[in-house]
C-alpha cells in the first residue's frame, strides 16, 4: 500500500512509519516538525538524541534499502498544499497523528489552548475536506485517545466507541440505538479529540469516507524492532512535565534518582499500551478497513489498566526509587476505577506486551545511558488546570514560580 503518515516525525508516528516501511509499504511522512519547535519553546529535549527527519530517513535507507519520503507540510495551515499533495500521490491509506498531543501543554495558557484547538481541529477537518474534494477513497486511520470517555467510575466496562442505549419513544416503547459513548474530556487536548470524533461521524455519514478511530491509552516504552536497528533510528523519549507521560516519566526518574512524581493520592487508573503494540495495532487497523458508507470503526487501543500509585510502587520495588506525593496540578478525579473492552484487536491477533520487570528494567537502562541529557529542573509537572490550582501550587498559570509574599 501507499501510506501517508501525517505526523510521522513524532513519538508514535516515527516507529509506525518504520514498521510499515519494513512490512513493504510505500511510506510518505507529512509533518510540519512542530514537535521539534515545541521542544525549543519549552527549552527541553528528548532524552534520546534525535537526528533530523532527513537524516533519520537516510539512515533507514542505508540500513534496509527501503525509502521513506518526507514532505514538509502543515495540515492545519497549508490546506492547498495538502490537497495538491493528496491529489498527486493518491495514497491508499492515511494515518493521522498530526495533532498536539500533550494535555499539560494544552492547559498552559490561553495561547496554548488556542494553538491546540486551532491546530488539531483544523488539521483533521482539512484532511477530511480535501479527501472529499479530490474524490480520494483512502482509508483514514486516526490516533484518538481513551481520554474521550473520561475517567468517571460507573461500574461498567467502556465499550469500543459505541454505547447501546434504549430510548423511550412517545408511544412508551423502547427504541434501541447505538450512540457514541458520551464524551467527557479532561483537558483542552482531550477535548479536541472529542471534536475530531464528530467530524469523522459527519464525513462518514455524508460522504462515505472510510474512517477508523483508535482510542489509545498511555503509551510506554521507547524502542520497537525497527528503532533498535541503528542508534540514529532511535525514537524520541520525553521526560519533561508537559510531554513526558506517567510510566515513562517514572522509569526515567528512577534512572536519575529523582523521587517518583505521583500526583495526589495516585488513585487515578489509566489504560496503557506498549509502543511496539501500538504500531502493531495500527497495522491491524490498516488491514481491516470499514466498508465505504459504513459507520466510523472504533477500537480501544490499550492492553491493560493500572493505578498510578501501583505503578510507582512497582518501579520503586524494582529500582529502590523514592516516591514523592505531590499536589495535583490537574483537575481530575483523585480516584477512579477503569474497565475497558478491547476484544476487537485481540480478536484480530494482537498478543499484548504486558508490564513486566524485564521490559521495565530495560527502559531504566536506556534512561541511565542518556541520563546526562536530563535537565532536572524540567522534570516537575507545573502546568495547572485552573488559576485556583496554580495559586495553590504557588505558580502563575503557565507554571512559573511566584515570589512568595510574607
Ligand atoms: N501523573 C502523575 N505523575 C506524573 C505524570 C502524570 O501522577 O508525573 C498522572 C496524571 O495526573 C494523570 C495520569 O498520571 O492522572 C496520566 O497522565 P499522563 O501525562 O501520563 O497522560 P495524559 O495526560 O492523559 O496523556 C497521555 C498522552 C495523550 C494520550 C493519553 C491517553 O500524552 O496523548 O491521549 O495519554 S489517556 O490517558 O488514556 O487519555
Amino acid at each position: 500500500m501507499k501510506i501517508a503518515v501525517m505526523g510521522g516525525d513524532g513519538f508514535v508516528g516515527w516507529p509506525t512509519a518504520l514498521h510499515l516501511s519494513d512490512a513493504g509499504h510505500d511510506v510518505h511522512i507529512l509533518d510540519n516538525l512542530s514537535r521539534r519547535w515545541i521542544d525549543t519553546e519549552l527549552g527541553v529535549q528528548s532524552l534520546t538524541p534525535m537526528d533530523s527527519i532527513q537524516e533519520r530517513t537516510r539512515i533507514w535507507h542505508a540500513e534496509t534499502g527501503r525509502r521513506i519520503h518526507f514532505h514538509l507540510i502543515d495540515l492545519a495551515r497549508d490546506y492547498d498544499l495538502l490537497k495538491t499533495w493528496l491529489n498527486e500521490h493518491r495514497p491508499d491509506a492515511i494515518i493521522h497523528f498530526a495533532e498536539q498531543r500533550a494535555a499539560p501543554y494544552s492547559m498552559k495558557s490561553d495561547r496554548h489552548k488556542n494553538y491546540t484547538v486551532n491546530n488539531n481541529v483544523s488539521a483533521t477537518h482539512n484532511l477530511l475536506n480535501a479527501l472529499v474534494e479530490i474524490g480520494l477513497d483512502a482509508h483514514l486511520v486516526h490516533l484518538g485517545t481513551m481520554g474521550v470517555y473520561g475517567y468517571s467510575t460507573v461500574g461498567a466496562a467502556i465499550p469500543e466507541g459505541y454505547l447501546p442505549v434504549g430510548i423511550e419513544t412517545v408511544d412508551g416503547d423502547i427504541a434501541s440505538q447505538e450512540i457514541l459513548y458520551p464524551a467527557n474530556p479532561g483537558s483542552i487536548y482531550h477535548m479536541t479529540k472529542c471534536l475530531d470524533q464528530l467530524l469523522f461521524q459527519f464525513y462518514a455519514k455524508n460522504d462515505g469516507l472510510r474512517v477508523t478511530d483508535l482510542h489509545q491509552g498511555i503509551v510506554w516504552g521507547t524502542h520497537t524492532a525497527q528503532t533498535r536497528l541503528h542508534p540514529q533510528l532511535v525514537n524520541r523519549f520525553d521526560y519533561d512535565g508537559d510531554y513526558g507521560t506517567v510510566l515513562n516519566r517514572f522509569l526515567i526518574q528512577a534512572a536519575i534518582d529523582y523521587p517518583l512524581t505521583v500526583h495526589g493520592t495516585g488513585g487515578q487508573t489509566r489504560a496503557f499500551i506498549h509502543i511496539q503494540d501500538s504500531v502493531r495495532c495500527i497495522e491491524i487497523a490498516l488491514n481491516n478497513p470499514p466498508a465505504r458508507g459504513a459507520r466510523v470503526e472504533i477500537f480501544n487501543q490499550m492492553t491493560e489498566t493500572h493505578r498510578v500509585r501501583d505503578l510507582a510502587q512497582m518501579i520503586s520495588n524494582i529500582t529502590g526509587a523514592d516516591i514523592a506525593w505531590l499536589p495535583n496540578p490537574r483537575k481530575e478525579a483523585p480516584e477512579n476505577d477503569l474497565i475497558v473492552r478491547n476484544e476487537k484487536f485481540r480478536g484480530l491477533g494482537l498478543a499484548p506486551t504486558t508490564l513486566e520487570n524485564g521490559l521495565l528494567s530495560e527502559i531504566v537502562d536506556v534512561a541511565k545511558k542518556f541520563a546526562y541529557r536530563v535537565d532536572r529542573s524540567r522534570v516537575p509537572a507545573v502546568s495547572a488546570w485552573t488559576r485556583d490550582i496554580a495559586r495553590t501550587l504557588n505558580r502563575d498559570p503557565e507554571g512559573k514560580m511566584l515570589k512568595s509574599v510574607s
